[in-house]
């Protein structure tokens, strides 16, 4: 179904998280969502979201710099022309803009909302159709205070909201951060899978260590612990311990993963829209894992409900063997759309409708846009 795209806009929207969240690059205290709304012929309107973590501290575009590259470099190749799908889109995209995969997956996923719009289908139809409609979503305790997490492990357990936990660590010394992984680990029980994120802080010897303290001490999994261009150093350490490895920021794009897996890389890797370029770039990297036998895993930039929805759509049409984090309007104190995400007992469910399949509440949109 080709669209004409006839005006793209973009807005920076900022929402307060609801409490501290920890990482090891950056403390967040408020979340900003680039907005993009796709305006098609014939009124068809398509929604895209692109956000990062921590300005600059977590990715190499910031929220003003993903909206720059919309205005001045992508929007003006877009506007005008019509596209019958994503391929020749992403190919108009790629021809003259390099990198820039947080603007282009907000570009990518405004299109293939409006395109589901115009087709009367769900956009999970378009990437190959839903293979189930819940989805599991962990919860991060990343508050940075031991007895906080725990407190708030204990409550989402009892609330029924999620039973699998990720811990933030990698800002403090080794021994304080196993200390807290194997307190809150303890705490929540033996039935409770707990993972820990290290977003790139160690280098080999300490994550040498820490991963032999983890896997003793029962931890599930561990993300990214060391730098995201030592590739050779994560697939020796993915082969050295029996813990599985999560690559996240060593693995953005398909060719990445065809790197990680022909070197011999065993654990998993976590998919994330705005990495790969969109819900359809995301997808290329699956097919790669799956084509090597490694596991996937749905992660989030801790995306509003728009950037969650749409990579929902994706991981749908897959088998997420790690489950997903999902979770990023949970962790906003308010969101842009008119009905709100359904989460319980571990899992989230995929919206129904056209496109998307979720409503923007345009005053909300003006109330929180950065003026
Ligand atoms: C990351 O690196 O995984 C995902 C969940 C969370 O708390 O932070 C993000 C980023
Ligand atoms: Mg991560």
């Amino acid at each position: 179904m080709s669209l004409t795209i006839e005006s793209i806009s973009c807005s920076l929207v900022d929402i307060p998280t609801i409490r501290p969240h920890k990482l090891s690059m950056a403390t967040m205290g408020c979340q900003t969502l680039t907005i993009i709304k796709m305006t098609c012929a014939q009124g068809v309107v398509g929604w895209g979201e692109a956000t990062t973590i921590g300005g600059l501290s977590y990715g190499s575009e910031s929220p003003e710099a993903i909206k720059s590259a919309i205005e001045a470099y992508l929007a003006p190749l877009l506007c005008g022309k019509t596209f019958n799908g994503v391929a020749t889109l992403a190919e108009t995209m790629n021809a003259s803009v390099k990198g820039n995969t947080f603007a282009k997956s907000a570009l990518e996923t405004a299109f293939l909302d409006a395109q589901g719009k115009a087709l009367g289908l769900p956009v999970s139809d378009l990437l190959g159709g839903a293979l189930t409609q819940r989805l599991p979503v962990l919860w991060t305790l990343a508050s940075g205070d031991t007895e906080k997490d725990i407190e708030e492990g204990k409550r989402l357990l009892a609330e029924g909201r999620h039973n699998t936990f990720k811990l933030k660590i990698g800002a403090r010394g080794l021994d304080v951060d196993i200390r807290h992984t194997l307190a809150i680990k303890n705490a929540l029980g033996s039935d409770v899978s707990i993972r820990v994120d290290v977003n790139q802080a160690w280098d080999l010897s300490t994550a040498i260590k820490g991963l032999a303290q983890l896997q003793e001490g029962g931890i599930d999994l561990v993300e990214q612990p060391t730098g995201l261009w030592d590739r050779q150093g994560l697939i020796n350490l993915s082969q050295r311990f029996s813990i599985p490895i999560l690559a996240d920021e060593a693995v953005a794009t398909s060719h990445d993963g065809y790197a990680l897996a022909s070197g011999g890389f065993t654990g998993a890797w976590a998919l994330k829209i705005a990495k790969a370029g969109g819900p359809v770039q995301a997808l290329k990297l699956a097919h790669v894992a799956q084509a090597a036998g490694i596991g996937l895993y749905g992660g989030t930039m801790l995306e509003g409900t728009l950037g969650t929805v749409a990579s929902l759509h994706a991981w749908s049409t897959v088998k997420m063997q790690w489950g997903t984090e999902m979770f990023g309007p949970l962790l906003l104190k308010d969101d842009i759309v008119v009905r709100p995400l359904e989460y319980s007992h571990g899992q989230v469910t995929l919206p129904q409708g056209p496109g998307l399949g979720i409503e923007i509440d345009e005053d909300k949109l003006k109330f929180y846009t950065r003026k």
